[in-house]
């Protein structure tokens, strides 16, 4: 039996070609995604132990790198924070992924009821997934805002002046820098400073005319359109796709709990789902721009990025011992480049190897 609050599990859908038939024949698809489906065009996500944001943040020394993207923590130190943020700044000439381009596809062909993004990269725009279908649950890196005088700077200058922050410290306001201090609204008390190490003596005062980015910090309200979004979607949706995310961060990772169960789940990461109470039907484990690929090839749909090889590479799909739902996808490599070579070399040379 279930625990308690669990999700009952559907049992039909359970292989690698359920998931497929289950994109072929849904409708309204809601897809929620994370962090892991930009890892691939080097925007490190936060969590992975590999090359993950909070792990190498620990290795330097901080002890709860969570606690940097807290909203009391940019109010007290905005330049720490900005120092910081450089780390998830997409690279300057950043394409989107495999997996934005399937998103894409599911919406060009007509199936995308929305996507709830959690990541804050903008890639989904790049992507042309339309905004109708889009909800930034943790907002967006652009357009920026004063703190102080609520002056907005538009997301094509405030986007390069992010890449300078590192090096110039957070980026102020020309309103307030013009006018004396005092005349504006002043920044909120800070309630949590415990931050040991990484504190950096900045008072409120200092932070006075700062911009903050668009994005939604630990400790703020998350997107207002969630929540009227899920109501209305919870209605139509005929499956759930949750690509590339820990499920870590409340309250996006409550949505799961409050889609009807009856709605199939297929969750595609590089890890199993660890969240309690959330049971996806099928879960494919390993890079999803692989996984992707791979149902869209089957499932006959042309998804076209240049990442993607023109000739299909084979995958290999292998069953979790113990289960029959969970499956790892890999794509099998081609032999490694030293054994062609090796067949290259002129007779002479090879006997030469073997002298
Ligand atoms: P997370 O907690 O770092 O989890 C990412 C998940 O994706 C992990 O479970 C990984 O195993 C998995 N993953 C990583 N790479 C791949 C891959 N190639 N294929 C399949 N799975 C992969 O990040 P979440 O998104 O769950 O957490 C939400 C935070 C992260 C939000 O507040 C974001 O704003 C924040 N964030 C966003 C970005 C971005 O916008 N690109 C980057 C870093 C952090
Ligand atoms: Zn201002």
């Amino acid at each position: 039996m279930p625990a308690e609050g669990t999700r009952r599990r559907l049992l039909q859908y359970y292989s690698f070609d359920h998931a497929v038939e289950l994109l072929q024949r849904s409708s309204n698809i809601v897809i929620l995604t994370g962090a892991g489906i930009s890892t691939s065009v080097g925007i490190p996500d936060f969590r992975s132990e590999d090359g993950g944001i909070y792990p190498l943040l620990k290795k330097q020394g901080f002890s709860d790198p969570e606690d940097l993207f807290h909203i009391d923590s940019f109010n007290t130190d905005a330049n720490g924070f900005y120092r910081v943020l450089n780390c998830i700044l997409p690279p300057e000439d950043v394409r989107i992924s495999p997996t934005h381009a399937f998103i894409k596809l599911v919406q060009d062909l007509g199936k995308l009821l929305t996507n709830y993004t959690q990541n804050i990269d903008q890639l989904e725009e790049q992507a042309g997934i339309d905004s109708k279908h889009i909800i930034h649950c943790h907002g967006t890196l652009a357009p920026g805002k004063c703190i102080t005088c609520g002056h907005r700077v538009k997301a094509k200058y405030f986007l390069p002046f992010l890449r300078k922050c590192q090096k110039v410290g957070a980026p102020r306001c020309r309103v307030c820098d013009q006018k004396p201090p005092g005349s504006g609204k002043t920044v909120p008390k800070s309630k949590k400073r415990k931050r040991g190490e990484w504190e950096d003596d900045g008072s409120e005062e200092e932070n006075r005319g700062i911009i903050k980015p668009n994005i939604v910090f630990y400790g703020e309200r998350v997107a207002d359109s969630l929540s009227p979004r899920l109501a209305e979607d919870i209605l139509k949706m005929d499956l759930l796709l949750i690509i590339g995310t820990s499920l870590k961060v409340a309250p996006v990772s409550n949505i799961l709990v409050e889609i009807p169960s009856h709605v199939p789940q297929i969750h595609i990461s590089l890890k199993r789902c660890q969240m309690r109470g959330v049971t996806p039907d099928i879960e494919l484990l390993g890079e999803c721009d692989v996984i992707v690929e791979e149902l869209a090839r089957r499932a006959g749909w042309k998804l076209k990025h240049e990442m993607i090889p023109d000739a299909p590479e084979a995958v290999s799909i292998e069953t979790l011992e113990g289960s029959t739902n969970k499956h790892i996808v890999r794509r099998l490599k081609p032999p490694p480049a030293k054994f062609e070579e090796r067949s290259k070399i002129p007779q002479e040379d090879t006997a030469s190897v073997h002298r």
